[in-house]
């Protein structure tokens, strides 16, 4: 919706202060059709307003979205370092440029960028990341650890045993992983992770873990193409989940398993992870940028490196491909 209508729109539904205004009267206030503020409308819902509408009366708005800015994460927080420094903007491109901006300017490890939206949210491989407004959970965490450049991608995996456990603590859900970075509910995707990272020779300067989680959209709020592969935890659970307990979550079980990891190297992690994992023993198909090799899934190296075994009984290493079960 174009900026200007919307906040005609806002302004006469909140002069309204909660009690119906007609259609026709924020037609006449906005200066359209009665058909076109109906269309506003839906938009707003498709956004997480609450709208009630009834006939002869009009509109009224009953709640407005819960929104994850700096506040609402960090009341209830109980991070010692991660969330501490917050970026928090309504639009963005992508979570993680700004992070990257903000880790060459020198930001503090734990500094988190998050975003009600991202209009090119970023998978792997240039792909793109759906990132509605107001219904998932779209940030950017900054980290600065002290391994060789090789066990970065240890994090990725760490970042998604820290997703999982944080679902469980909020909801009845059971995730698992796909290696190496997708969340699933029910075989559904429910969450991303990207992990990048700004290094020089062997040296990590920072490492970004971006995490993209679905919470409260529904079925038709997904782009057709990945309505079958994708879910969220509300259409998964059923109910209406706190994006900003999610959070919390994620960053005090993320804190968690880094100082473990830090302490104790990947081997800890690396058992949970296996915990959740999925493939783990199936027949796995991996895509890479030159090949495409069917074998066993054998387990992850503990360079968080995927082994499969072909039918020849060869012993592959995938360091980075898309993954189908067979
Ligand atoms: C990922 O890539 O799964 C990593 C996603 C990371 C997103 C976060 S959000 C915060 C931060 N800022 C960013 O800009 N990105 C990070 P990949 O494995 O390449 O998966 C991408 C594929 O997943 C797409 O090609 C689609 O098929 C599918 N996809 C896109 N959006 C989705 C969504 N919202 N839910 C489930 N699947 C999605």
């Amino acid at each position: 919706m174009q900026s200007d209508l919307r906040t005609k729109l806002m302004q006469a539904l909140s002069k309204a202060n909660g009690t119906f205004i007609s259609g026709q009267e924020i037609a006449e206030y906005i200066g359209c059709s009665r058909t076109a503020v109906w269309k506003h409308i839906e938009d707003l819902r498709g956004e997480g307003y609450m709208v009630e509408a009834v006939r002869k009366k009009g509109y009224r708005i009953v709640s407005a979205p819960e929104k994850v800015s700096e506040s609402e994460i960090q009341f209830g927080l109980e991070t010692k370092a991660l969330g501490k420094m917050i970026h928090y903007q309504e639009s963005v491109e992508s979570t993680q440029k700004i992070a990257h901006q903000l880790a060459n300017e020198g930001a503090e490890e734990g500094a988190l960028v998050i975003a009600e939206e991202q209009v090119s949210g970023k998978g792997r491989l240039m792909r793109s990341w759906h990132s509605p407004k107001f219904s998932g959970i779209w940030m950017s965490l900054i980290l600065r650890p002290k391994i060789p450049l090789h066990q970065a991608p240890q994090l990725t995996l760490l970042a998604a045993v820290a997703v999982a456990q944080a679902i469980e603590d909020v909801t009845e859900l059971q995730p698992q992983i796909k290696w190496p970075n997708d969340l699933l509910i029910n075989r559904k995707k429910v969450t991303g992770i990207l992990t990048e990272m700004q290094a020089e020779s062997d040296r990590i300067h920072s490492v970004i873990i971006g995490i993209g989680m679905n919470i409260n959209q529904q079925k038709e709020d997904f782009p057709e193409d990945l309505q079958e592969k994708a879910s969220s935890l509300s259409i998964e659970s059923g109910v209406k989940i706190s994006r900003a307990k999610v959070i919390q979550r994620v960053l005090l079980r993320l804190e968690d398993l880094y100082t473990l990891y830090l302490q104790e190297g990947f081997m800890p992690i690396k058992l949970l992870w296996e915990s959740y994992a999925i493939s783990l023993g199936q027949i796995l198909k991996a895509s890479t940028v030159n090949d495409t090799i069917v074998g066993k899934a054998l387990g992850i190296t503990d360079a968080g490196v995927l082994l499969l075994e072909d039918d020849q009984g060869t012993i592959h290493s995938i360091y980075s491909a898309d993954i189908e079960i067979q």
